[in-house]
C-alpha cells in the first residue's frame, strides 16, 4: 500500500472565505472584508471604506460560523483525519494591536476544535490566510512596519497557549510567496497598502494597488522573522508542535529547448518557488536573493544583514514544508508565445487542458513538484495543503450534482502522489483538497467557481439559503480515503 497508515486525508478552507459573521462576537474588520466580488474577467475591487448596500463576499461567505457542526459532521462522514482551517486574526485581536484577546473569538475556535476531536479529526491551523486585521493595514501599513512582527507573535502565542492540547499542526503564513507579486498587499497577507490607496475613493483592482518594491520586500523579510519567532515560541509552548511554511507552488517548464527559455525558467522557479522556501527551511537567504531583489526594484537590501534577524531565521526553521498545487505554466523568452498567455498564469502549454478560469491541469506536474521539493529540502516532510478544481457545477432537478470532471482531476492527482511515494520515495505526510465545501473564491470573490465535495446553496447575487448537499465527488473521496487511496474508480 503506497499511502502509509498515518497519512492525513482531508480538506482545507480559510476563515475569510467560509466563516461569514464578519462582525459577530467582537470580530474586527480584516483586509479580506474590504474586497468586493469579481469574476473571471472582472477583477475584485479594493474599497478602503465599506459601502452600504454593496455585496462583499466575505461578510456572509457560506456562514460556516453558524454551520460548523453540520459541516464537520459531513467531513467526518467522508472519513477525514485532518481539517485545515485558518484562525481569523481579527476575531482574536479585533484591531490587531489590542491589549487583550477577544474571549468570544477564542471560544469559537475552541468549539470548532472540540467538534473536530469528537470525530478524531486533527486540525491543521493557518495563523494568517490573507486576512490581516484592517487596523494593522491602516495604522502600520502591514508588515512593512517592524512592530507588526511582535503583534503577530503575540497573536500566535495566544493561540498556541489556548489550543496547545487541541492543535498539533500549524502553518504561519498562507502562500507567503504571493508577497513577491507586485501590488497585492491588501490581499496577500503582507498588508502593505500605501496611503494614497487607503485614501483613494475611486478604488483600484486589488492586484493593481500602487506597488513599492522596497516596502514589499521589507515587509516580506519581517514576515520571515515573525514566522521564525513564532516557530521558536511555539516549540517552547509545546515541543510536539509541527509548525510549517506554506507556499503557492507553481512549477514551470521552459516552453522551448532554446537555452534562453530554460535559463529563464530556472530563474523564475528559483525566484517564485524557492526564494521563500529557502529562507524558511534553510534559515538563510539563497545566493540569488540580492540580484533578485535588485531586479525587482529594491534599492536597499541591508535588512538582510541584520545580525539579530539572521540568528532568529536560523533558529526558527520550520518543521514541515506545505504547499498549494493547482497547475503548472510555461516560461519563454519568445515574445509571440508570451502574448498567447496571461501575465499571471504564464504562457500556454500546448499539451495541457485548462479549466474555464485558465488553470492548466497537470497531475504529472505534481509528481514533478514533489520530486523537486524532496531533493531540495530532504530534511522536512512535505504536505499538499491545497489542490482541486474550481468549476461551474450544475444542480440537477433532483438536487444531485454529477461532478465527474472533479473526480477525474482529483483521481489523477492522487495517483501522482501515490507514484511519488511508492516509486520515488518522497516523504509526503498528508493531503488536504482545497474548498472541500463550496466557498468564496479568493481570486475572483465568486461562489460560481466551486471546488467542493459539498454544494452550498449560495450565489454571487447574495441569494441562497446556505443549505448543504453532497455532490458525486463526496462519495468518491469517501471511498478514496476508506481504501487509503487504492480504490479510485
Ligand atoms: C490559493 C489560496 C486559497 C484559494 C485557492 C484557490 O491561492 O490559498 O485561499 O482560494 O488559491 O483560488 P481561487 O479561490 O482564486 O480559485
Amino acid at each position: 500500500m503506497a499511502f502509509p497508515k498515518s497519512f492525513l486525508w482531508g480538506g482545507a478552507v480559510a476563515a475569510n472565505q467560509c466563516e461569514g459573521a464578519y462582525l459577530t462576537d467582537g470580530k474586527g474588520l480584516s483586509c479580506a472584508d474590504m474586497l468586493k466580488g469579481g469574476n473571471v474577467s472582472t477583477p475584485r475591487m479594493f474599497s478602503p471604506v465599506i459601502e452600504e448596500g454593496v455585496y462583499y463576499p466575505s461578510h456572509e461567505a457560506i456562514d460556516f460560523y453558524h454551520h460548523f457542526k453540520e459541516d464537520i459532521a459531513l467531513f467526518a462522514e467522508m472519513g477525514w483525519t485532518v481539517f485545515r482551517l485558518s484562525i481569523n486574526w481579527s476575531r482574536i485581536y479585533p484591531n490587531g494591536d489590542d491589549e487583550q484577546p477577544n474571549e468570544a473569538g477564542l471560544k469559537f475556535y475552541d468549539e470548532v476544535f472540540d467538534e473536530c476531536k469528537k470525530y478524531g479529526i486533527e486540525p491543521l491551523v493557518t495563523l494568517s490566510h490573507y486576512e490581516i486585521p484592517w487596523g494593522i493595514v491602516t495604522k502600520y501599513h502591514g508588515f512593512a512596519d517592524r512592530r507588526v512582527i511582535d503583534l503577530f507573535v503575540k497573536y500566535a502565542t495566544t493561540c498556541f497557549e489556548r489550543y496547545k492540547d487541541k492543535v498539533k499542526y500549524w502553518l504561519t503564513f498562507n502562500e507567503i510567496n504571493c508577497g513577491l507579486m507586485p501590488g497585492g498587499g491588501a490581499y496577500n497577507g503582507v498588508g502593505y497598502v500605501c496611503q494614497e490607496d487607503l485614501d483613494n475613493t475611486a478604488q483600484r483592482p486589488v492586484d493593481q494597488l500602487i506597488d513599492n518594491p522596497q516596502k514589499r520586500f521589507e515587509a516580506l523579510h519581517n514576515e520571515f522573522v515573525a514566522s521564525a519567532k513564532t516557530v521558536i515560541e511555539g516549540h517552547k509552548i509545546n515541543p510536539d508542535f509541527m509548525i510549517g511554511l506554506m507556499i503557492a507552488h507553481m512549477s514551470s517548464y521552459g516552453l522551448t529547448p532554446d537555452p534562453k527559455d530554460q535559463f529563464k525558467n530556472l530563474q523564475s522557479d528559483d525566484r517564485m518557488n524557492n526564494f521563500c522556501g529557502d529562507v524558511m527551511v534553510r534559515g538563510e537567504y539563497p545566493f540569488f536573493a540580492e540580484s533578485f531583489m535588485k531586479e525587482q526594484g529594491v534599492t536597499d537590501t541591508s535588512f538582510m544583514d541584520n545580525e539579530e534577524d539572521k540568528k532568529i531565521l536560523k533558529e526558527g526553521v520550520v518543521d514541515m514544508y506545505t504547499f498549494s498545487y493547482y497547475m503548472t505554466n510555461c516560461v519563454t523568452t519568445h515574445e509571440d508565445e508570451l502574448a498567447k498567455g496571461n501575465v499571471f498564469l504564464g504562457c500556454k502549454n500546448p499539451y495541457l487542458e485548462a479549466t474555464p478560469w485558465g488553470w492548466q491541469i497537470d497531475p504529472l506536474g505534481l509528481r514533478y513538484t514533489l520530486n523537486e521539493l524532496a531533493g531540495r529540502y530532504p530534511n522536512v516532510p512535505l504536505m499538499i495543503v491545497e489542490n482541486g478544481m474550481g468549476m461551474i457545477d450544475k444542480v440537477e432537478e433532483d438536487g444531485s450534482i454529477h461532478d465527474s470532471y472533479r473526480i477525474d482531476y482529483l483521481r489523477d492527482h492522487v495517483k501522482a502522489m501515490k507514484d511519488a511515494i511508492e516509486k520515488d520515495h518522497v516523504n509526503l505526510i498528508g493531503y488536504t483538497t482545497w474548498g472541500p465545501i463550496d466557498l468564496v473564491s479568493a481570486g475572483t470573490g465568486e461562489m460560481y467557481k466551486r471546488y467542493g465535495f459539498i454544494f452550498v446553496n449560495r450565489h454571487d447575487d447574495g441569494t441562497g439559503d446556505f443549505s448543504r448537499s453532497r455532490k458525486d465527488s463526496f462519495f468518491w473521496y469517501k471511498k478514496c480515503i476508506a481504501s487509503q487511496g487504492e480504490d479510485l474508480d
